[in-house]
C-alpha cells in the first residue's frame, strides 16, 4: 500500500481577494481585504489597531488587480485541469454578491461570475471546494455595523449562503463556512473585518465577534443540510500544533495552553458547544458574551462533517520568559526557533512531520474526516534566461509534505478527503501583500512594485505534481 485510495481529492488553492482583482468590476462594493496595503502598514491594518477604512493615494493596494484571475479564470482552470486536479478550492468574494453586505438582493452578475467559475471546473471533472469567506467582509458591513461585533452581521452573512447555496446546489458538494476562522484572534481586521478603538477590552470584542462567527458557521452548516442533504461542510482552522521548548512541564503545560486558543474554535464547530477550559477562562479574564437562548442549541445540533486545515509549520513554545526572546515568524502566529528545523526566506519553519503530527492530534481529538486545504512553500522564483522555472525547492518541500501526510493516512489510519495545495498559481501573500512570495506551480509575472504581464507559465513543479496525481501519490520523484 503506497498510494492514495482513489477517490482521493489532490488539487489546488486560493482566495479571491488574493487572485482575482477586478475589484470595483461588476458592480463589486470594497471590502476589509481592498484596504490592506502593501508595505510597512500592512501589519497595523491587518491588526486592527490602525484604522484604514478606504483606500488613499499613499499606498498600494494589491487586491485590486492581484493576478486577474477575474479574467482569466478559463485559462488558469484549464492549466488546473492539465495538471490532473481532482478539486480546486476558491472563495467567493462577499461583496459581489452583496456590495454593501445588508441588500435585500444578491447581484446576478456576482453569482453568474462564480456559476461560470464552478462550470468551467466542472467540465474537466474537478469537484469544487468552495470557502464562503476567506477573510472578507464588504466595508459597508464594518463601518456601518461594526462587523462581526454586531449581531446583525449573522444575518447578513446568512442572507449571502442562502443566495450562494441556492444557486450553486446540486453542483457544489464541499463548503467552507470560514476560512482559518482562529484567525480573528491574530489579524483581527484582515481575519473579521475588526477594528478597535484604544479604550475598548480587545479580547472582550474579538470573543463576542468570535462567538458571532460560530453561530454564523453554525446556521450555515444547517442551511446548506437543509438544502443539500449530500453536500459536506467543514470547518477551517489555521492549524499547525504546539511543541514545548523542554520537558519541563510547565513548558508542556504552555504548549497545551496555545493549542487551546486555536482549537477553541473548532471544539465548538465540531462538537457543538463551548469547552469547559474557554468557558473558564472566558470567565476569569471577565469577558462577558451576549448569548440569546437558542444559541447554545443552534451549536449543538449542527456541527461540521469534517474538520479542513491549513498547515505550513509546526510552532514552538515555553514558560519562561527568557527563553521567550528568540522568536520567528510564521503564518501569523509567532514562535519560538526550533533548532531542529530549516526555515523558509519568510521565516517560517518547515516541519513535514509536524504535519503528521498535526493530523493525528485532529484526528484523535475529533474523530471526523480530515481534509488538508492548504500546505505549501512560499519562496523567491527566479525565471532563467529562456523563461524557464526550476523550483526544485518547492518540490522538495512538497515531496516531504505529502510523504509525511501519507504515513499519517496509510500507516496511522487518520481518514483524509483530500489535500489542497496553497497559491498552486502564484498570488498575492496575504500576510505581506507581496508577489514575490510565491508559491505556485504556475508562474504569474507580476512583480511587487505592480508590474507585469500577467502571463502564466509552468513552472518544473507543474510536471511533478502532475505525475504525483497521475500515480495518486505512487511516484513522489
Ligand atoms: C493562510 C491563508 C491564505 C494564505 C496562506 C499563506 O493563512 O489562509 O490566505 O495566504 O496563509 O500565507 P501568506 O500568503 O502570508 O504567505
Amino acid at each position: 500500500m503506497n498510494r492514495m485510495p482513489e477517490d482521493f481529492l489532490w488539487g489546488g488553492a486560493t482566495a479571491a481577494n488574493q487572485c482575482e482583482g477586478g475589484f470595483a468590476e461588476g458592480g463589486r462594493g470594497l471590502a476589509n481585504v481592498d484596504v490592506l496595503p502593501a508595505g510597512p502598514d500592512r501589519r497595523a491594518v491587518m491588526e486592527g489597531t490602525l484604522p484604514m477604512l478606504s483606500c488613499d493615494e499613499a499606498h498600494e493596494y494589491p487586491s485590486h488587480e492581484a493576478i486577474d484571475m477575474y479574467h482569466r479564470f478559463k485559462e488558469d482552470i484549464r492549466l488546473f485541469a492539465e495538471m490532473g486536479f481532482k478539486c480546486y478550492r476558491f472563495s467567493i468574494s462577499w461583496s459581489r454578491i452583496f456590495p454593501g453586505g445588508d441588500e435585500p438582493e444578491p447581484r446576478e452578475e456576482g453569482l453568474r461570475f462564480y456559476e461560470e467559475v464552478i462550470d468551467e471546473c466542472l467540465k474537466y471533472g474537478i469537484e469544487p471546494l468552495v470557502t464562503i469567506c476567506h477573510f472578507d467582509i464588504p466595508m459597508h458591513l464594518v463601518t456601518e455595523y461594526g462587523s462581526w461585533r454586531n449581531r446583525k452581521v449573522v444575518d447578513f452573512y446568512l442572507n449571502f449562503c442562502r443566495a450562494v447555496v441556492e444557486r450553486y446546489k446540486g453542483k457544489v458538494k464541499y463548503w467552507l463556512t470560514f476560512n482559518e476562522i482562529n484567525m480573528l484572534m491574530h489579524l483581527p481586521f484582515m481575519g473579521a473585518g475588526i477594528v478597535f478603538s484604544p479604550e475598548e477590552n480587545k479580547k472582550q470584542v474579538q470573543y463576542q465577534a468570535a462567538h458571532h462567527e460560530l453561530l454564523a458557521s453554525a446556521l450555515a452548516t444547517n442551511l446548506i443540510h437543509e438544502q443539500m442533504p449530500e453536500a459536506k461542510v467543514g470547518c477551517m482552522l489555521a492549524a499547525g500544533s504546539f511543541y514545548p521548548y523542554t520537558c519541563n512541564p510547565a513548558d508542556v503545560w504552555r504548549a497545551m495552553e496555545r493549542d487551546r486558543e486555536n482549537y477553541f474554535f473548532i471544539d465548538v464547530q465540531s462538537r457543538g458547544a463551548y469547552p469547559s477550559y474557554a468557558k473558564r477562562m472566558l470567565e476569569r479574564e471577565e469577558i462577558h458574551l451576549e448569548m440569546e437562548e437558542e444559541d447554545e442549541r443552534i451549536l449543538r445540533e449542527n456541527t461540521v462533517d469534517f474538520i479542513s486545515f491549513s498547515y505550513y509549520s509546526s510552532r514552538l513554545t515555553s514558560a519562561d520568559p527568557e527563553v521567550c526572546g528568540k522568536r520567528t515568524t510564521g503564518n501569523v502566529m509567532s514562535s519560538l526557533r526550533n533548532p531542529h528545523l530549516n526555515v523558509s526566506e519568510w521565516g517560517w519553519q518547515i516541519d513535514p512531520l509536524g504535519l503528521r503530527i498535526t493530523m493525528n492530534a485532529l484526528y484523535d481529538r475529533y474523530q471526523k474526516p480530515l481534509f488538508i486545504v492548504e500546505n505549501g512553500l512560499g519562496a523567491v522564483d527566479t525565471p532563467e534566461e529562456n523563461g524557464e522555472i526550476h523550483d526544485s525547492y518547492r518540490i522538495q518541500y512538497l515531496q516531504e509534505h505529502i510523504k509525511s501526510m501519507m504515513d499519517a493516512v496509510l500507516i496511522d489510519g487518520v481518514e483524509l478527503l483530500g489535500y489542497t495545495v496553497w497559491g498552486c498559481i502564484d498570488l498575492v501573500s496575504a500576510s505581506t501583500g507581496e508577489m514575490k512570495k510565491r508559491y505556485g506551480f504556475i508562474h504569474v509575472e507580476k512583480e511587487n512594485d505592480g508590474t507585469g504581464s500577467l502571463k502564466r507559465t509552468k513552472k518544473d513543479s507543474f510536471a511533478w505534481y502532475q505525475q504525483v496525481i497521475a500515480t495518486n501519490g505512487a511516484c513522489l520523484l
